[in-house]
């Protein structure tokens, strides 16, 4: 079956796009498109055309399998001129998606309506790119210029009421209709306009920016800022800039050469790896035909901050939730936490007030564990100590639904021998969140050695289904984003005693593109935890492993960071701006002293090159010993976990380790 078809109804011809799953432009897209233009400019019968989509979505935009290939004519800017050329007006008619070269078809239409659901974007930057078939033109001559940056450099869709208020969209559908019920409105619409002038086209019409130069500076500024190295933003912005500068035609050139260098640069190549890498993370084949079982009711166990936002992972994504704690107490202080994270999210505006009050009926505590009976999952979120962990197993075992999945979101401890506390090993695996919980969007599906694909395929389900991304790990300490962690922290600390120092390291961290370096981050974190499970591993460490004991020694001081106001850096009271302080650096002397080091000067691509190896040889390890599944759930390991720069692909993809 052909990508694109034409069905006629009296005057009017509809154009149908056919290319699942979301229906890109492909070299058949384009071809077909081409030809129907062709093809009703012909046609003396036909008084308008409607573009519309079968499937879930409108046109969500270029192909993006398709870059790095030679591209076969032709050009979507040459079909989307084209269509705006027609002798016939094109209407876009809306659902699902219109992002990207979609949205660029729709802006070479004479019309856009559609339904209330629908989203429309430029999300190119999130992909190194810029919108490259006159996105960056069209837009600043339909709505201001200001609107038009924000929307290419931000990558971010806007709603169709959003978009229907900027001037992007002729109607909106209201009230709500389904996307079935699209085409007959879009052809009851297209009757109401088939006897007007059809409008200028877009290319034709001068640009809406009334932005002095002053004004720009500051917008591109503030984007530069913004981007932490990233590209992408700052070039859309100062494409929608030259646009407005210049006359279509020289913009519709500028726009083109900016589009193709991006295309072919690192930095668009490493993020198009991220975003078919994300996507990778759910195929686990021993699961890839395996349904999940339903997940209504969760429920939660322990109310402390990992196990509060749990549950308001849970609760904001429209389940119901059970808290247990184990007493009345505890579980107050927890279902207040739980109640603050709803509070700050509905003031943020990310919920109304109607799904907060929803939100609020949905969640229910207890100190019982009984509580948990109609559960389809439950989230264990106690104490870190195997005693504790291994005592409530045995009782969720004999409190839950059979089939319900039992998860512990242990950081460190063997899931294995959690397991063995249940008569049904099978049913128990690992979830390990990273905090805050209900923001981070790393969660690490730690399988056992007895973990069943049902328990698997709906760990994996009930992740997705909290809008995070799962990524398998098997059973060791650390799992994958805090082992390679440890194994990167341990290099840092030898650069410490080798000659760098915390303000240099923490610095090469944030130029590369990381949100913070380690020693801030640890600061952050606390220096306790890090400290218990140095003490912990102190019996197993290999003797003849070099051991930096800098950090040991700030604990002993009681310096645990920010929240002792000392630790790497020192805090003013109320500042979270850390302070160089010479005892830190007189530490570090001595213990390079005592190990017999001669210290020596780092440079910036030193520091980053030998934090990048420590963590690809850990990461080859995981990889050798069958803990992680592929290089690439890695690199999403370290770009979700711990804001590894995406427009840098992660350590694997800067290493070349294949997938
Ligand atoms: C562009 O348009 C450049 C132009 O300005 C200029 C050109 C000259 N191409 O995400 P999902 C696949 S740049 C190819 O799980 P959802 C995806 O890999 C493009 N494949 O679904 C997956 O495959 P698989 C600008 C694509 O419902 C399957 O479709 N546009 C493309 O959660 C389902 O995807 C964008 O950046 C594509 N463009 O979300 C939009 N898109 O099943 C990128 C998806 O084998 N796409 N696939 O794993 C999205 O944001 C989401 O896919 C969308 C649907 C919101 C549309």
């Amino acid at each position: 079956m052909s990508a694109i078809s034409i069905e006629y109804h009296d005057k009017m011809a509809i154009v149908h796009v056919d290319n699942p799953p979301v229906n890109a432009l492909s070299q058949e897209v384009r071809q077909g498109l081409m030809e129907a233009v062709e093809t009703l400019d012909d046609n003396s019968e036909i008084s308008a055309v409607i573009l519309f989509c079968k499937g879930r979505t409108f046109i969500a935009g270029a192909d993006i399998r398709e870059f790095g290939k030679p591209i076969v004519a032709p050009h979507l800017p040459d079909v989307i001129d084209r269509i705006e050329a027609s002798t016939k007006p094109w209407v876009a008619a809306i659902h699902g998606t219109a992002l990207g070269g979609g949205l660029e078809v729709a802006l070479g239409c004479h019309y856009r309506v559609a339904i209330t659901s629908a989203k429309l974007g430029f999300p190119e930057v999130n992909l190194g790119l810029i919108p490259g078939a006159g996105g960056t033109v069209r837009l600043p001559r339909l709505i201001d210029a200001q609107d038009a940056v924000r929307i290419v450099s931000e990558g971010k869709p806007v709603s169709a009421s959003s978009a229907s208020q900027l001037g992007l969209l002729d109607h909106v559908f209201e009230p709500e209709i389904a996307a079935d019920e699209l085409l007959e409105k879009a052809m009851e619409f297209t009757v109401g306009i088939a006897d007007e002038a059809i409008p200028a086209g877009l290319s034709s019409r001068p640009s809406l920016s009334q932005l002095s130069a002053e004004a720009w500076d500051t917008i591109i500024n503030g984007i530069t800022k913004k981007s932490r190295g990233q590209i992408s933003p700052v070039e859309a912005a100062l494409a929608v800039q030259q646009s407005c500068q210049m006359d279509a035609d020289e913009a519709f050139k500028s726009e083109r050469q900016r589009f193709i260098k991006l295309r072919d640069g690192e930095q668009s190549k490493a993020l198009r790896y991220v975003f078919f890498a994300q996507r990778q993370t759910t195929k686990i084949k021993r699961i890839e035909n395996v349904s999940p079982l339903p997940l209504n009711i969760c429920g939660v166990l322990g109310g402390g901050t990992m196990g509060a936002g749990i549950c308001a992972a849970m609760l904001l994504s429209g389940k119901k939730a059970v808290m247990v704690e184990r007493d009345k107490d505890t579980l107050d202080a927890g279902l207040n936490r739980v109640n603050s994270i709803l509070q700050a999210s509905l003031k943020r505006k990310i919920i109304g007030e109607d799904k907060f009050n929803h939100m609020q009926a949905n969640l229910t505590g207890s100190i019982k564990h009984d509580a948990f009976c109609d559960c389809d999952i439950v989230v264990e979120a106690v104490f870190e100590d195997m005693g504790v962990k291994q005592q409530v197993f045995t009782s969720l075992d004999a409190e839950t639904k059979p089939e319900a999945v039992l998860a512990t979101n242990t950081s460190y401890l063997n899931i294995n021998e959690i397991a063995a506390s249940v008569k049904d090993p099978s049913r128990v695996l690992g979830l390990h969140f990273f905090s805050p919980a209900h923001i981070m969007k790393l969660v690490e599906v730690i399988s056992t050695d007895v973990v069943s694909d049902q328990t698997l395929s709906t760990g994996f389900a009930f992740v997705k289904s909290l809008g995070k991304t799962p990524i398998l790990s098997g059973v060791c300490e650390g799992f994958i984003a805090n082992r390679i962690l440890t194994a990167y922290r341990k290099e840092c600390d030898y650069m410490l005693e080798d000659g760098s120092s915390p303000q240099q390291i923490d610095a090469a961290m944030r130029d590369f593109g990381l949100p913070m370096g380690l020693f801030e981050m640890a600061d952050l974190a606390g220096l306790d935890i890090g400290w218990a499970t140095r003490k912990r591993l102190a019996a197993t460490r290999d003797p003849d492993e070099r051991y930096v004991r800098i950090a040991d020694r700030l604990c002993e001081l009681g310096r645990f960071g920010q929240k002792t106001g000392k630790g790497w850096y020192i805090y003013e009271v109320g500042s979270r701006t850390g302070i160089s302080d010479p005892l830190v650096d007189r530490i570090i002397k001595e213990e390079a002293a005592l190990s017999g080091v001669t210290r020596r000067e780092f440079t910036t691509d030193e520091i980053m090159d030998r934090i990048i190896g420590a963590m690809t040889k850990e990461a080859t390890s995981l990889l050798d010993e069958g803990i992680a599944e592929r290089a690439s759930d890695i690199d999403m390991a370290m770009i979700l976990g711990f804001g590894f720069p995406r427009w840098r692909g992660g350590p694997m993809f800067i290493s070349g380790t294949p997938n």
